[in-house]
């Protein structure tokens, strides 16, 4: 379970159909050219919010039939409909996935002992292990490290995604719960957060700097900090880049500069205009 996990993001076509053919070949791009250790399924990255319960059932499906068991697969099936998740935990299980992942529930001002219940009754219904998936920027929800110690006295609950910049609660973290797996969320982020000995990162410029992210983690973990520094630094650069362009139409949009069929992304994401397409080609030849 530890190690780099790619936020996996999913091809879809201009009427926003699952494009089958160019997700398999962003699952194999990851596995053989990027060589991650994982990948993470139906995240923000794969516009799971954007999708109905079919369309999540059938990418779990086929990323599942075209990796095998060549990487770590984690699911993430949260949902603001409980059932919903419930049912894409036993879905996923059944398929064997190796960990499920679940969003803090946002919107409504859920109070700690809703989201705890959420995680329980998730995880009551499946012989899984969960990683919570903390984004407080994006879901308003922020916890602090009683909380989240809470949250792992259920013993199947085995870490968190934490994709925030609040690395005195990384390090409390890290301190408090030794035996729990903490994954680094922000990708720019990453030599900070891996100097503070997380156990992996998740994210989703890996599908196109997946080599790079490795060599940071790793060079942080030996210790060599300045050389992670110089890796870290080109990656910004990169990351930097992508952020002025938009996100995740400009990394679908380098994978088909590198013979990826990556799709668009599904409404009410806007499509790149014609410059910032070859923007994201300009960024692709600049920084790959
Ligand atoms: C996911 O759920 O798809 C990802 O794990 C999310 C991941 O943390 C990314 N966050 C968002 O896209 C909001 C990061 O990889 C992020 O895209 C990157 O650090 C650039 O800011």
């Amino acid at each position: 379970m530890k190690g780099i996990f790619t936020a996996l993001m999913c091809s879809f076509d201009e009427e926003g159909k699952i494009n089958e053919k160019g997700l398999r070949e962003m699952v194999r791009n990851n596995i053989d050219v990027q060589k991650v250790d994982g990948l993470y399924v139906n995240g923000s990255t794969g516009e799971n919010f954007l999708i109905s319960t079919e369309d999540k059932k059938r990418i779990f499906e086929i990323v599942k039939d075209e990796a095998g068991d060549d990487v770590t697969l984690i699911a993430q099936v949260g949902s603001l409909n409980i059932d919903e998740a419930v049912d894409l935990a036993k879905f996923t299980t059944d398929l064997k996935y190796d960990a499920l992942s679940a969003v803090t529930p946002f919107y409504y001002k859920f109070d700690f002992d809703e989201i705890k219940d959420y995680y329980n009754t998730i995880m009551a219904n499946v012989d899984n292990q969960m990683i919570v998936y903390s984004i407080p920027a994006l879901t308003g929800v922020s916890m602090n490290l009683e909380q989240f110690g809470e949250l792992f006295e259920n013993e199947k609950i085995i870490g968190v995604k934490f994709t925030a910049p609040d690395f005195f609660l990384l390090e409390r973290l890290r301190h408090a719960y030794p035996d729990k797996l903490l994954y680094s969320g922000f990708d720019e982020m990453l030599l900070s957060a891996s100097v503070l000995n997380v156990d992996g990162a998740i994210g989703s410029t890996f599908n196109v700097n997946g080599v790079r992210a490795r060599k940071i983690f790793e060079l942080a973990q030996a210790g060599a900090v300045e050389e992670a520094r110089a890796v870290q630094k080109e990656t910004n650069d990169l990351i930097a880049a992508i952020l002025d362009n938009g996100l995740y139409p400009t990394i679908k949009e380098i994978l088909k500069h590198e013979g990826v069929d990556a799709g668009v992304c599904r409404k009410p994401m806007k499509p790149l205009t014609e410059a910032k397409k070859a923007r994201a080609h300009d960024i692709a030849k600049k920084y790959l």
